[in-house]
């Protein structure tokens, strides 16, 4: 998802030539993250001045871009500070002007790089902009660099130092972010802090360090802010001169602690302190992951959730806003084990594997910002404006392909339950070549994780044509079918590299989820049924969790009982076919398996003549409304010799008990609502489908025949 990079050198001589050079390395480490557009700034002609260069492609298209408008790329620095930035839009189309660095003012006082979502980026854009802000991009990320400048011309009185300065910038801030923050009223420094978006740092210097640990500082008294009188800047809009707002005069003790800490700033970090007093060479290189710093060195300090790391003379600060019980109070210097390549898929032998097991925090990215579990609500942004018009449909018609297809089979029940509108599934493909009849009170809903697939497209402009009111589902911000239609939802699922699809089509059905409550919550008959479903998405991340652990037990069961077969049957109803679908597709489009979807109620159809001894059928028999017809399939399947191996939940022993003769395998999973029970069900089909392709000695990642996006008919 998107990448930052870092460089500082100090007491190292380096020309602006090598310095581009090693942050454009730096992004091309990070490019497999999977990204749109990119950028660096460095100082200019001189420390009161910062270079930007940003475009949209590929980092080469950028290396372009600096070497035909850099300036003078022979000019030398002794201490320097570079950020850099991978960007994956999730606020704003991929353009130059939205990638990152985003600066603070047209005199780039303050440019800032971001991984990661402001969530509460609206009301700090209307605060800043009624202060006299003047906004140039769609993004959320340039509301911090806005928020930099504010606090810092609000406080000139406060002689903040940067640290101090980010601490009051954060406590402003909502949602997650890996960010780094450079300064001309800070030159040679940089800030560097994350909450739920990666960021580590590593140290290279000729020396050793004295420790191989940098102490943690918190302030003064261990509470939150600077000072008792500091109070944060309420993006309510607390009255400018308020006192406790951000403008209010300060205290003299506040002054006074203000003063001691700037004292203090050197004595603290033990690591950097030289034998001699001597200030030492040394470079540091901030990043992501570790892909683009292992080239350069091993030592490297993972920053945790909170930490504000402060680069400055030479020396690596880390401070946070107040201390824990149980919190370690120093960060440590590690030594990396990992070479590059282990490194870009982090401890997973590929991406798919990588991505299946990013679920559980995919799933929060999803929801985040709009799902509160609290008070019970969801609120998507994308869709507000036309969940009247959706509502007043004389239907719903969601068009899809393949695995985006199967996202909304799976959420076609509880769409029709929650809004009562008729709903139909269509494939792009079929749906085009019917000419199906589409009218202007026809909602189409066009979901796509590259939202540049040419079926769906085209369908889309087939709608557009008839004046219907159409929606993108879609992961990729600034994508054809994102830019297209007319409202819609981004599932915030991260890159996607395997062709296989596993984390789009959970955050895809989630986001349908998310937008049948939305539609739904003018119902007060849904009520109930509507907080049950919410109760259900608050669980689900842990639950994809415990479900990752059959992962073993799975990659046996493979070996034993599958790998050598030629074809296998995938069998569920109710919400449960389209989990069949998706897992039939998985199977055979990675291990090349013949595998089939099956609805249950199908078998007595002709599907049963295929059943035998020798048969893989795998049974998704988990607890619903369905639950004893889904046993009736089972009991036919067994009564002709048939062995299913069962996706069930925890405690359905009871049915094995019954037929305690039968080999069964069971593979257990947690029990949700019935409308989420499918993303669970779907994790183990993803694992199955990965160990058969793998011991069938295919490519996981990259399939033969196949494309990530078909982007032709
Ligand atoms: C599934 C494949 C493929 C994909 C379709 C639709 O694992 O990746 O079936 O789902 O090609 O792609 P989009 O979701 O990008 O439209
Ligand atoms: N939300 C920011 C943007 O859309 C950062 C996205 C990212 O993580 O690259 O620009």
């Amino acid at each position: 998802m998107c990448g930052i990079f870092g460089y500082v050198n100090y007491l190292v001589d380096r020309s602006r030539g090598e310095i581009l050079e090693t942050l454009l390395q730096g992004l091309q480490r990070l490019e497999y993250r999977g990204y749109d557009s990119a950028g660096v700034a460095v100082d200019g002609a001189d420390k009161n001045d910062v270079w930007m260069y940003k475009s949209v492609g590929k980092v080469a298209a950028l290396r372009e871009l600096v070497a035909a408008q850099c300036g003078d790329p022979g000019q030398r620095f002794d201490c320097h500070v570079g950020i850099a930035h991978t960007r994956w839009a999730t606020h704003g189309q991929p353009s130059p002007q939205n990638a990152h660095p985003h600066r603070s003012d047209p005199g780039n006082e303050f440019v800032v790089v971001h991984n990661g979502i402001v969530t509460n980026y609206r009301e700090l854009k209307a605060l800043l902009t009624s202060k006299g802000c003047v906004f140039e991009t769609e993004t959320d990320t340039e509301c911090i660099a806005k928020l930099c400048k504010y606090v810092y011309d609000t406080n000139t009185h406060r002689n903040l130092d940067f640290s101090g300065l980010t601490r009051l910038v954060l406590a402003e801030l909502q949602g997650a972010y890996g960010l780094l923050i450079k300064s001309v009223h800070f030159p040679g420094e940089v800030m560097a802090t994350r909450k739920g978006s990666p960021l580590l740092i590593g140290v290279k210097t000729d020396k050793k360090l004295k420790v191989d640990f940098v102490d943690v500082e918190f302030p003064e008294g261990g509470h939150g802010s600077l000072t008792e009188d500091m109070q944060h800047l309420s993006v309510q809009g607390a009255p400018v001169g308020a006192t406790g707002s951000l403008l209010a005069a300060p205290s003299p003790l506040a002054a006074f602690r203000n003063d001691l800490r700037n004292e203090l700033r050197h004595s603290q970090s033990r690591a950097f302190m030289s034998e001699d007093g001597v200030p030492m060479p040394v470079e540091f290189f901030i990043a992501s992951d570790a892909s683009s710093v292992v080239e350069h060195t091993k030592k490297v300090l993972f920053l945790e959730d909170d930490d504000i790391a402060h680069i400055y003379d030479g020396e690596l600060h880390i401070h946070r806003a107040r201390r824990e019980a149980g919190q370690s109070t120093t960060r440590s210097i590690q030594t990396l084990e990992m070479e590059l390549n282990q490194i870009m898929k982090g401890n997973y032998d590929h991406f798919m594997q990588k991505e299946i097991f990013e679920q559980p925090e995919s799933v929060i990215n999803t929801m985040r910002g709009r799902v509160d579990f609290d008070k019970k609500t969801v609120t998507v942004g994308g869709l507000s404006a036309f969940l009247g018009s959706i509502r007043r449909s004389r239907r719903i018609i969601m068009v899809a392909c393949g695995t985006s297809y199967h996202s909304c089979l799976a959420t076609r029940a509880i769409f029709e339950e929650l809004t009562e509108i008729p709903i139909v599934v269509e494939l792009a493909s079929d749906f085009l070549d019917r000419r199906s009849p589409v009218f202007r009170d026809d909602s189409c809903v066009f979901v796509s994780q590259s939202g540049e697939t040419a079926d769906s497209i085209l369908a889309l402009q087939y709608c557009l044509e008839r004046e219907a009111l159409t929606v993108g589902v879609v992961n990729t911000v600034g994508s054809s079918i994102s830019r297209q239609t007319h409202c819609g939802v981004h599932i915030n699922a991260g890159p996607e590299i395997g062709v296989a699809s596993t984390k789009a089509y959970t955050s895809q059905y989630i986001a349908l989820v998310m937008m049948a409550l939305a539609l739904s919550d003018d119902k007060l008959s849904k009520t109930a049924r509507r907080h049950e479903i919410i109760d259900g998405l608050g669980r689900i991340s842990a639950q994809i969790s415990d479900v990752l652990k059959l992962d073993e037990s799975i990659k046996q069961l493979i070996t034993t009982e599958l790998v050598a077969h030629k074809s296998l049957l995938v069998l569920g109803r109710g919400y449960q076919f389209a989990t069949a679908l998706e897992g039939a597709l998985k199977i055979k489009e990675i291990s090349y398996m013949h595998s089939e979807g099956v609805l249950a109620g199908e078998l007595k159809h002709g599907v049963l003549a295929l059943v035998d001894e020798d048969l893989p059928i795998i049974l998704l028999a988990t607890r619903d409304s369905l639950y004893p017809k889904v046993v009736s399939a089972v009991e036919q399947v067994i009564a002709r010799k048939g062995k299913p191996i069962l996706i069930c939940n925890d405690g359905s022993d009871t049915f094995v008990q019954q037929h305690s003769g039968i080999a069964l395998r069971t593979l257990e999973v947690p029990a949700t609502v019935d409308c989420l029970q499918g993303l669970l069900n779907v994790i183990p089909l993803q694992l199955m489908s990965y160990w058969l392709a793998l011991q069938r000695g295919h490519n996981v990642d990259f399939p033969r025949n196949l494309a990530k996006s078909v982007t032709v008919e």
